[in-house]
């Protein structure tokens, strides 16, 4: 099945925000904060609402960086053999409130050279450097068993 998700980051200069995601899927792992997109939703309503609960913010204003939709090839995998995750990735570049640790997100700021890679996504070192940079891009990621990837395409787009 086809799940359609969010992921946000809040960028700045030399440091970006990644959250500690408690429970549920992606547990233990650092990642921007996002969730899956709900009936009757657009994709840009859900990033506002999932920002809110799971890190207390009012985004005032975002751009779209990136698309890349992940396959589950494995039942060994985390997500269920065949499902398909296509995750809207957006920079944050405004927000109202105050950042706070939620029961599903804990938030920290990151300097780009100390990125936690071993503790993210096995994809984030691909495309989190070409998010750092600005740049704008499309994916595809295979994941096998033990959250490994089996194989995947990456570019940069001038359009997302
Ligand atoms: O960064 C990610 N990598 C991510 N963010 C949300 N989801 C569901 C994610 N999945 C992966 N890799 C499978």
């Amino acid at each position: 099945m086809k799940k359609v998700m969010t992921l946000g980051f809040i960028k700045e200069p030399s440091r970006v925000l990644l959250a500690m995601k408690k429970r549920g899927f992606g547990a233990g792992r650092w990642n921007g904060f996002g969730g899956k997109v709900l009936p009757g939703e657009t994709i840009e309503e859900a990033m506002k609402r999932e920002a809110f609960e799971e890190v207390g913010i009012e985004i005032q204003d975002m751009e779209k960086r990136g698309i890349i939709t992940f396959a589950f090839a494995s039942e060994g995998a985390s997500a269920s053999n065949g499902d398909i995750l296509e995750v809207h990735i957006f920079t944050i570049q405004s927000f109202k409130g105050k950042l706070k640790e939620g029961e599903e997100m804990k938030p920290q700021w990151y300097p780009y050279d100390q990125i936690p890679y071993d503790s993210m996504w096995a994809d984030d070192k691909y495309w989190l450097p070409m998010f750092l940079e600005d740049k704008k891009f499309h994916g595809k990621f295979t994941f096998g068993e033990k959250d490994l990837i089996k194989d995947y395409t990456l570019q940069v787009v001038e359009e997302v």
